[in-house]
């Protein structure tokens, strides 16, 4: 089953997205989502000049070693535009394969370990009460877990709130905005947050934050003994990723679990994490973090240790990652929750999806192989346009994590 033809489809039905279809000389093809957000044509560059040539040819059922021919091979290994790379290769092969096979993706890795995902949605406001008629809103859809974000008071942006509604996108046309950010400001607020959400909708809806990695492991310690009164399901990104040992510094401090590695390229980014046993969820998802092949051993190195999976699942992950995101939930024996970030209705059209949600789960469909697909005339429709991630600076200017 060769290899005959490797392309990279750009397209922006609502946000730019990349992704690399795969056919073989059966006339099966395959995608795989090779978005990077803000920093999507180096992904395309690497795919198109550097792994496509490597690929013609090649036995479409070898995955483990395309895998390992395309890691071991470049001699300049991981990071994320070369994992990003190989894991939308990674993607592609294993949906060729349950597409040869006629089964769904998950039977594939081991069959449903679950009858369905737990998904939490994104409930953003301005201020407290949009954050709570957010949240409500989706309660009222069915979903058991929700993550609340809600702007600051005395700051004019804040990470996670802007646009509204169900279709959140963070990254902004043309060159990146600046936001300001004041920490003091934030770690007097969002307690209070937290216990009106939980004044207002009782102890079992499952909440969460994403701190967005903006404070230093001392402050993360302050704000997760903060909220413990109200049970988080996790408290995210609290310093930025690369801040390992400060891990262990919150650890100390608090019980409120801990939630990292949507920005996390491959296990060796997350091993000292897990078998120290500083995180209680790994963040890490398919397209960013070497595909199905790589994130299964992640998986699997977490099951050893209780720690749980929790993919990342924004917008700028495309409805490839989602499908392929799913198949792994749902087979994977420490699933924790998946996020999910609805997408516009433009970017379903492009991509014709079999998952499905319902009562607050999700489901990858059983369509073989990954269940998605690409209407290119469509997506031809749609050209790419550039856009960043907004930039963060302090209220005396110097720049912070975003
Ligand atoms: O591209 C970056 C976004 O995906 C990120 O900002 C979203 O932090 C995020 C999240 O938890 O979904
Ligand atoms: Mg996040």
């Amino acid at each position: 089953m060769r290899i005959v033809d490797a392309r990279v489809i750009v397209c922006s039905p609502g946000r730019n997205f990349v992704t690399l279809k795969l056919v073989t000389e059966d006339g099966l093809y395959g995608l795989g989502d090779a978005t990077l957000n803000g920093r999507e044509l180096a992904v395309v560059s690497y795919l198109q000049d550097h792994v496509v040539p490597l690929l013609i040819g090649r036995d479409a059922r070898r995955i483990e070693d395309t895998w390992q021919y395309l890691y071991k091979g470049a001699y300049w290994r991981g990071g994320p535009v070369g994992m990003t790379a190989i894991a939308s290769v990674d993607m592609a092969l294993w949906d060729i394969l349950g597409k040869a096979a006629n089964v769904p993706v998950y039977r594939l890795l081991g069959g449903a370990s679950r009858e369905a995902v737990m998904v939490y949605g994104h409930a953003n406001g301005k201020d407290v009460e949009e954050t709570v008629a957010a949240t409500a809103h989706y309660l009222e859809l069915g979903y058991k877990a929700v993550r609340a974000q809600c702007g600051i008071p005395g700051l004019a942006s804040t990470y996670g709130v802007g646009r509204g509604g169900m279709f959140y996108e963070p990254a902004e046309p043309g060159l990146p905005p600046e936001n300001v950010w004041s920490t003091e400001k934030y770690l007097s607020f969002v307690p209070s947050l937290f216990a009106r959400l939980r004044e207002e909708f009782g102890p079992e809806p499952h909440l969460l934050h994403d701190v967005h990695h903006r404070l230093t492991p001392i402050e993360a310690a302050r704000l997760g003994k903060a909220l413990e009164p109200c049970h988080l399901f996790w408290m995210e990104d609290p310093v930025p990723a690369e801040v390992q040992d400060g891990f262990r510094l919150i650890r100390h401090h608090t019980t409120t679990p801990i939630a990292v590695g949507e920005v996390f390229s491959s296990i060796f980014d997350c091993r000292h994490l897990i078998q120290e046993q500083l995180i209680d969820y790994i963040r890490s998802t398919v397209v960013h973090a070497g595909g199905l092949t790589h994130l299964r051993k992640i998986a699997h190195l977490a099951e050893m240790y209780r720690v749980r999976t929790g993919c990342h699942g924004a917008t700028d992950l495309s409805p490839v990652c989602m499908a392929a995101a799913l198949h792994f939930d749902l087979s994977v024996h420490n699933f924790g929750i998946q996020e999910y970030m609805r997408h516009t209705d433009e970017t379903d059209q492009v991509f014709p999806h079999a998952y499905s949600f319902e009562d607050g789960y999700m489901h990858p469909g059983d369509a073989p192989g990954l269940g998605v697909d690409i209407d290119e005339a469509l997506a031809a429709q749609y050209p790419y346009a550039r856009a960043y991630l907004p930039v963060n600076r302090r209220e005396d200017g110097t720049a912070h994590d975003w």
